[in-house]
């Protein structure tokens, strides 16, 4: 097998030499955090002022845990350890619960994650003579952007089309003769089923390579996916704390994802009680970054269960494997790569008068595409038989959820104590899309 580095010095370099430089970017990124308010509490707290209190790698574990609600908390700028001038571009997490967490960067740091995309983008095998089409969404979302600056790097030939618009996206595939895409797992699928609509057929694209990511999909899927399209599909794992996608990627072998350990301080916890778990173990993944001047993040829980491989990758780097994702640690679910959490579905159902107090949440797929239904259960006066009144009571939902959680839902009207009543723990969310 052919293996390219963008960076064969830092991806392939001696565990030791790779624990030094950790350690000396941790202590460098205490010194720049301690310029927060937010975080001279956290670490004082902890006994630590400066990168001088940072002796060994393990002095980390001192630390305590950062979550999304730290973040929300010291909203909007709480956490920028640079001055506001130095800050040259701004995202968001996909996730729509009320307050956003917000992401900073300075040109340094946008050169950096810029660097670390390159590389996950050489280690598929990609190379300059590559058509690159970027399905994912430009904007706040880090996909789009993320990928499109490292792909540029690379030398690539990148086509900024962005999400949606499948006929538009098919013909550009043909008429560039794109032979790599980003793209979430979900969206090729509805892609193939479309192909017969357009006239054409796996064998008319040019495409060699897809980036899958964003939302979770199993080994499966990947297959599948392959298969119809006679492609090479590589894992894509990141998350808008942390940068966005570059985190973790797939090398040639195709045998979970390289996750990048001078840029990320990786550990797999037990969700429960906070423990390190050794590497084999399923477990919360928690990350620390390694190199962002305008906003370090320590230990932060990102939610996500997997595990790290124990044995070593042919692909000749040094930088520990990542499984997939294998589940949530919370009841976020992601729908069509937007992030969303049940709350604010009840949010906005028990904020509309007429609305009964039982509802469904169900999610399967329709087209390959992810499909959300809102099943509600109405007050029995509004049972009148008078279906325009039911039809503006539907359109009303509709339209209150599509703002909150920028989904167009499915909803359904029920007739009162028509909906399964729980006499425990409700479980309102009925997830058949495929399982991993
Ligand atoms: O989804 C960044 C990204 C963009 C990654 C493009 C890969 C490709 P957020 O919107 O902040 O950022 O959502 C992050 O998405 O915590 C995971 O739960 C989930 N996720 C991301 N990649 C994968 C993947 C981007 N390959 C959240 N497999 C993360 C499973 C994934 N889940």
């Amino acid at each position: 097998m052919q293996v390219n580095y963008w960076n064969k010095a830092v991806e392939t370099i001696d565990r030791e030499p790779l624990r030094e430089l950790q350690l000396k970017q941790l202590r460098h990124m205490v010194d720049q955090a301690v310029k927060t308010h937010f975080y001279q509490r956290r670490l004082g707290k902890a006994g630590i002022t400066g990168g001088n209190d940072i002796r060994l790698l393990d002095d980390l574990q001192k630390i305590p845990f950062t979550t999304k609600d730290d973040l929300r908390q010291n909203f909007p700028k709480g956490l920028l350890a640079v001055e506001p001038e130095q800050v040259v571009r701004m995202h968001s997490s996909s996730g729509t619960t009320g307050i956003p967490t917000v992401i900073y960067l300075t040109q340094e740091d946008l050169d950096q994650w810029t660097d670390l995309v390159a590389r996950c983008i050489v280690a598929t095998g990609c190379t300059k003579q590559d058509v690159f089409q970027n399905m994912m969404s430009y904007g706040l979302f880090t996909g789009g952007l993320g990928l499109h600056y490292g792909a540029e790097r690379v030398g690539l030939m990148v086509i900024p089309i962005g999400g949606g618009n499948t006929q538009r996206q098919v013909q550009v595939m043909k008429d560039f003769r794109t032979t790599a895409v980003h793209i979430t797992p979900s969206y090729l699928l509805h892609i193939h089923s479309r192909l017969e609509e357009f006239k054409t057929t796996p064998k008319d694209l040019f495409l060699r390579k897809a980036f899958l990511g964003a939302e979770p999909y199993s080994e499966n899927t990947r297959c599948k996916l392959q298969d119809l399209y006679g492609i090479d599909v590589y894992n894509s794992y990141g998350l808008s704390e942390m940068n966005g996608p570059g985190v973790a990627f797939e090398c040639v072998y195709k045998q979970d994802m390289h996750i990048w350990e001078d840029a990320y301080i990786v550990e797999i916890i037990d969700p429960a009680t906070g423990t390190p778990l050794p590497d084999g173990e399923k477990g919360e993944l928690v990350l620390t970054i390694l190199r962002r001047q305008a906003m370090p993040i320590f230990r932060y829980r990102t939610r996500d269960l997997a595990f790290l491989h124990k044995d070593p990758c042919p692909c000749g780097r040094t930088h520990r494997r990542l499984s997939r994702i294998l589940g949530r640690t919370d009841d976020m679910l992601i729908i069509g790569g937007v992030n969303v959490f049940p709350s604010q579905i009840e949010e906005v159902i028990m904020g509309v008068p007429d609305v009964g107090t039982n509802y469904m949440i169900l999610l399967d797929k329709h087209n390959s595409l992810d499909r959300l239904t809102i099943q509600v259960e109405i007050y029995s006066k509004m049972f009148t038989g008078d279906m325009s009144e039911i039809d503006a009571l539907k359109h009303r939902i509709k339209e209150r959820l599509k703002a909150s959680i920028t989904i167009n839902p499915h909803v359904e009207i029920h007739e009162p104590g028509s909906l399964p009543v729980f006499e425990g723990k409700a479980k309102r969310v009925i997830d058949k899309r495929e399982k991993l």
